[in-house]
């Protein structure tokens, strides 16, 4: 079977497939490092949208950070790839055309340089994840900057889009240290770039042999990097842009240009990424693969619903929360995703502290109930263990792995010190709560009726306590989200 390339487009889009119809030939005014999938399949369809009405200006040279696979995969089909978009109800599969080129920033790092300080640059978006967040990226970035600055050009907006609180004061407050070491290149970068913060959302799995294997059926030609998605996307950006005249052309993509964009991003930290990351633990300990599986065990539904609305969601700004929690348990339940869990789970320790830990503070603030938080923390300590409830052993990928699975492993199934040493771990929990007694107690219980009991039925006791404590409360005529903790 042929490979995806330019000049099958035509037959492509006869069989009813959108496709790129603009020229993709000019120069990048994006360059976009994290070339992973989530970028694919979100910003590169909203600048794929604005290169299509007419404003060639949002092309994006695709920069893979460390791994050349999907790199070079795209570079041989063109920059091309395909997208199923699909839901329940309804499946449409689309070429964008946005990426015009790829390279590898740790084996090209020259190239990336002279993107960054190339005249007809205009932006640097990110998606780097979590762990990204280096030194090393901000050095590779400002030497760009400095390359630019040299050549007399103007400044960037330079866009980070992971999962992290005020993402974009983050990156600059990295890349103007990273300055120090060069005259006069934090005035600069302070005068003459911005970094908006900005929130992404759209559930974009990593790629399979399965989906590959669906994409060939549908093209009728082979896509090494073909990817599926669902039709939901929100991209919300602070407006702050070098060029104020890009507010209009994002929103005329349908993004989201706004003063303040922490409600939004605490909102989605704090439910969508919060409830995965629970999904992830508590589905790796019980032997289930993927998200939609795991949303359809009743308790884990009940479970999921549970923490949103008691625990988190009264502590949010975004006033929309409830609607935004039943839109993510429908989310969840999308069958076309198979979201693998442990691809969720990879990296918790660098996830946890933006998605459980605010909520556990808020709820201490507000005397809500934390108790479903402490289970996703006992889930997580369990899950570090790298073997299911059914004696399946699995991998732990995270950059913590070696020294966690470790301790983990020779606490076993001592729940007390297992808590004692992995809910102490400042760098993911803190400096608060591992001094709340009452917190570390409730992880030690919930750890110890995992261990007994499997987490399945963990969670099931857990819900039963809780709606025992509900109708109390409804008994009492009271209506405040819970607040009590159950005693060990
Ligand atoms: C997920 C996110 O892998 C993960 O940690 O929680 O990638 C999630 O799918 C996206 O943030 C959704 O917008």
């Amino acid at each position: 079977m042929e490979a995806l390339k330019q000049h099958v487009l035509p037959v492509l889009q006869s069989r009813g497939i959108q496709v790129p119809s603009y020229a993709r030939t000019g120069a990048p005014g994006v360059l976009h490092l994290g070339l992973g999938a989530f970028h694919r399949a979100h910003q590169a369809l909203v600048f794929d949208a604005l290169l299509q009405a007419g404003d060639l200006r949002w092309g994006v040279l695709g920069v893979a950070m460390h791994n050349p696979a999907v790199a070079d995969t795209l570079a041989a089909q063109d920059g091309l790839y395909v997208v199923q978009i699909a839901d329940h109800v309804s499946t449409r599969w689309q070429v964008p055309g946005a990426i015009l080129g790829t390279c590898v920033a740790a084996r090209e790092r020259h190239l990336v340089a002279q993107a960054i300080s190339a005249a007809q640059t205009r932006w640097i978006t990110l998606t780097v994840t979590e762990k990204g967040y280096t030194p090393a990226l901000a050095d590779l970035i400002v030497e760009g900057l400095a390359a630019r600055q040299q050549a007399g050009l103007g400044g960037l907006t330079l866009a980070s889009c992971d999962n992290l609180s005020h993402n974009g004061d983050k990156l600059k407050a990295l890349c103007l240290q990273s300055a120090q070491k060069q005259a006069n290149m934090p005035h600069w970068i302070e005068s003459c770039c911005v970094f908006p913060n900005s929130m992404v959302d759209r559930i974009v799995p990593a790629s399979t042999p399965l989906r590959r294997a669906a994409a060939a059926d549908a093209l009728g030609c082979e896509d090494g990097a073909a990817l599926g998605t669902e039709g939901f996307w929100e991209w919300v950006i602070e407006d702050r842009f070098c060029d104020p005249g890009d507010a209009a052309c994002l929103r005329q993509a349908g993004v989201n240009v706004v003063t303040d964009v922490a409600p939004f991003e605490d909102a989605k930290l704090r439910l969508l990424n919060a409830s995965h990351s629970a999904m992830a633990c508590i589905g790796a300990v019980a032997g289930l693969h993927v998200i939609s599986d795991g949303i359809q065990n009743p308790d884990i539904h009940t479970f999921i619903h549970d923490l949103m609305t008691q625990e988190v969601g009264p502590q949010l700004r975004r006033t929309d929360w409830a609607e935004y929690r039943d839109a993510l348990l429908t989310r969840f339940a999308n069958p076309s995703l198979q979201h693998s869990v442990h691809q969720i789970a990879t990296d918790s320790s660098q996830k946890i502290p933006q998605r459980w830990v605010p909520s556990v503070l808020g709820a201490f603030e507000k005397n809500l109930s934390f108790e479903r938080l402490a289970f996703a923390a006992a889930a997580w300590i369990r899950y570090l263990r790298g073997v299911d409830d059914g004696n399946v052993a699995y991998a732990v990928n995270d950059p913590m792995a070696s020294s966690l699975q470790k301790i983990a492993t020779a606490c076993g199934a001592d729940a007390n010190q297992a808590t004692q040493v992995l809910a102490r771990l400042i760098p993911i929990w803190g400096e608060v709560l591992p001094g709340h007694r009452a917190w570390v107690k409730l992880i030690a219980r919930w750890l110890d009726c995992i261990n007994h009991t499997g987490i399945l039925a963990a969670l099931s006791e857990l819900n039963q306590i809780t709606a025992r404590a509900a109708s109390a409360r409804t008994i009492h005529g009271e209506t405040r989200p819970d607040s009590s903790q159950s005693k060990s």
